[in-house]
């Protein structure tokens, strides 16, 4: 049941150009940058934010995947664990500084095994964390270095990012479960 929407195409178009420029901030240029896009939707934005600082800079920014889902898809249950599926990350991570890319950023164990992961393959030099949305409710010490909109929900609501390259259009809303 959909409550409020949060962010249109533009909303969203003008988050991902701000992370984009913070990313070039905060590591002083794209020299050794990398994202990594975690499936589902954390990759098409991933893609979104390398195109933008490509056209900022005027240089590549490579993307790999990486596939991680909850152990039981029902969104409903408590205490659900990540699982990682496998990677699609071909270009050398040692010595990189990696920028994970996800849509909602909630209990923080998805990021975490995202890390495990990316280190089981090599030693980045720094990993970051963009999402999209931060809704709360961490129960590890994580937390993102690029936001495009905090929300505050409580548990029963879910967040519905929609994104043109998956779901036809573009927009998040706020949605009871
Ligand atoms: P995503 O893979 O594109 O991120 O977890 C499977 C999908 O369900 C996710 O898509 C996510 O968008 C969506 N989803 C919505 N609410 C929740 C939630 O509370 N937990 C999880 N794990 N996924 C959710
Ligand atoms: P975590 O609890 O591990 O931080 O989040 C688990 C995964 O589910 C992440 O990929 C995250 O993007 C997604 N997720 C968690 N809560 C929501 C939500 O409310 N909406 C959407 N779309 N995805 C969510
Ligand atoms: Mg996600």
């Amino acid at each position: 049941k959909e409550k409020a929407k949060l962010m249109d195409e533009k909303a969203m178009g003008r988050a991902i150009t701000r992370i984009s420029h913070e990313i070039i901030e905060k590591n002083k240029g794209i020299e050794d940058v990398v994202l990594i896009g975690i499936k589902t939707r954390g990759v098409p934005l991933a893609n979104r934010i390398s195109k933008k600082i490509e056209s900022i800079e005027g240089k590549k920014v490579e993307v790999g995947e990486i596939d991680i889902t909850l152990y039981r898809d029902d969104l409903t249950k408590e205490d659900v664990d990540p699982i990682v599926h496998g990677s699609n990350i071909d270009f050398d991570i040692n010595d990189k500084k990696i920028v994970l890319v996800d849509d909602v950023l909630y209990t923080g164990r998805t990021v975490r095994a995202a890390m495990d992961a990316v280190m089981d393959i090599g030693r980045p030099k720094l990993i970051q964390l963009a999402v999209l949305v931060d809704r709360g409710h961490r129960e590890l010490p994580i937390r993102a270095d690029y936001v495009g909109k905090n929300v505050p929900t409580s548990k029963s609501e879910i967040i519905s990012v929609n994104l043109n390259e998956i779901d036809g259009q573009d927009y998040v809303s706020i949605n009871e479960k």
